[in-house]
């Protein structure tokens, strides 16, 4: 075996069991625990987990790995309390104050290696799905599919799959991904098919006559000659048995992509075909899709939300337990004590000390998740989480979210 090769794995990769017993942790948190265990020190703390600042100073995120957090934590003996997986949760950069996603409470020895898996599970989820969340808003009813999991390590298709997924795109193209989500994986057809077949009108007639019934005859449109040409011949091609068209124009050709799928449109229309979809793809950003959605009838998003910018968690202590009592310990930029949230009409989220009553009729947004290491909350289906954002998203998206001091 080559010296460079892995001795035990095949990719550098953690396996389930090294992530469950946190293998994946900073060296620092192995010193402290070093220095706690020798000179005895149990002290129980409260550590809460939160956004300070969303990308572009957002002021809502939609929170993602909650499930995953717990699984991971499940037998170790703390205390969790967090935010239902999808819903919606505020930052201002602006502001000290901040609201925690997750609480957990414990003797600190017993979890500090967890923290850096705890964040490292919200962030690469989160992040995701807020970015997702985003696109879910700008594309209205178009339909959008999440294309980008090529962008990212094969390990993680699964989780940018249903990351999007909850955020409520209406499909994924990755089949494992699909899978794991109980849904029929999207796609289309890609330029390697034409291109080894040669002609374009053989590749649609052979993919015609292989698919099943159930899988859409969408054409993909540009891969040796432009777009108006080849949707035209795909339409002469299928006729009413062309569901639709995709457009996966190269930038170096792009010049303006709303003026082609115009043409598209209108030579389809022309021929009676003006009930063949347009789906569109290719680098798109929120801005394609608020550009375009008036005449396209779907999205193929890949790199935008697969890798998107970070939504940084923080994991801070701020109680420690000594002697029996409680003391507020934040560090410099943090707000000591343990707090709770109680969100109001119109997402006014009130973040006060633990203990004080939430204002009337608001809702608390820290439930129990585990208690002394066992779970015991039950998790929502993947489409009831999936509909909840969906509708939360329809509701902040006209709200003007606060985060208020309680
Ligand atoms: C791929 C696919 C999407 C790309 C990659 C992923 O394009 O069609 O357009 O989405 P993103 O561009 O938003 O990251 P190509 O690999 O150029 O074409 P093909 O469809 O033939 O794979």
């Amino acid at each position: 075996m080559a010296k460079r090769d892995l001795r035990d794995r095949l990719f550098w990769l953690a396996n389930e069991r090294e992530i469950k017993t946190a293998k994946t942790t900073d060296i620092y948190f192995l010193n402290t625990k070093q220095v706690l265990a020798k000179y005895h020190i149990d002290s129980e703390v409260v550590m809460e987990v939160f956004v300070r600042e969303l990308p572009g100073n957002a002021p809502w995120g939609v929170l993602s790995g909650v499930y995953e957090v717990a699984k991971l934590l499940e037998g170790v003996p703390v205390d969790l309390w967090a935010f239902d997986e999808g819903s919606i949760f505020l930052a201002n950069g602006k502001s000290a104050l901040y609201e925690p996603v997750i609480t957990i409470a414990g003797r600190y020895r017993d979890f500090v290696e967890y923290e850096n898996p705890i964040l490292g599970l919200l962030s690469s989820s989160t992040s995701i799905s807020t970015k997702a969340a985003r696109f879910r808003v700008v594309a209205g009813d178009r339909q959008v599919v999440s294309f980008g999991t090529r962008r990212v390590h094969p390990a993680l298709a699964p989780l940018v799959e249903r990351s999007c997924y909850i955020a409520g795109f209406d499909g994924v193209s990755n089949v494992l991904g699909g899978k794991l989500l109980g849904v029929e994986p999207s796609g289309t057809m890609p330029h390697a098919l034409v291109q080894i077949i040669g002609d374009q009108e053989k590749a649609w007639r052979l993919f015609d006559k292989t698919m099943p019934k159930s899988v859409k005859r969408t054409a993909l449109v540009d891969t040796f000659w432009d777009e108006k040409t080849e949707a035209i011949k795909a339409y002469e091609t299928l006729g009413a048995r062309l569901w639709g068209v995709r457009l996966d124009t190269p930038s170096s050709r792009r010049g303006s992509f709303r003026q082609i799928i115009e043409e598209v449109k209108w030579e389809l229309k022309i021929r009676g075909g003006e009930g063949v979809k347009i789906f569109v793809s290719g680098r798109l950003t929120e801005e394609d899709i608020l550009s375009l959605k008036d005449i396209v009838d779907g999205f193929g998003v890949g790199t935008a939300v697969a890798y998107p910018p970070d939504v940084d968690f923080a994991a801070k202590i701020v109680e420690v337990k000594e002697n029996g009592k409680s003391y507020p310990r934040a560090k410099r930029g943090g707000l000591g004590g343990r707090k709770d949230v109680h969100r109001t009409k119109g997402y006014r989220d009130v973040v006060s000390l633990h203990g004080t009553a939430g204002p009337t009729g608001s809702k608390p947004m820290l439930r129990q998740v585990i208690n002394k290491g066992k779970i015991v909350t039950e998790f929502e289906s993947i489409e009831a989480i999936r509909a909840k954002v969906i509708g939360e998203l329809n509701k902040v998206t006209k709200s003007e979210p606060l985060l208020a001091w309680g």
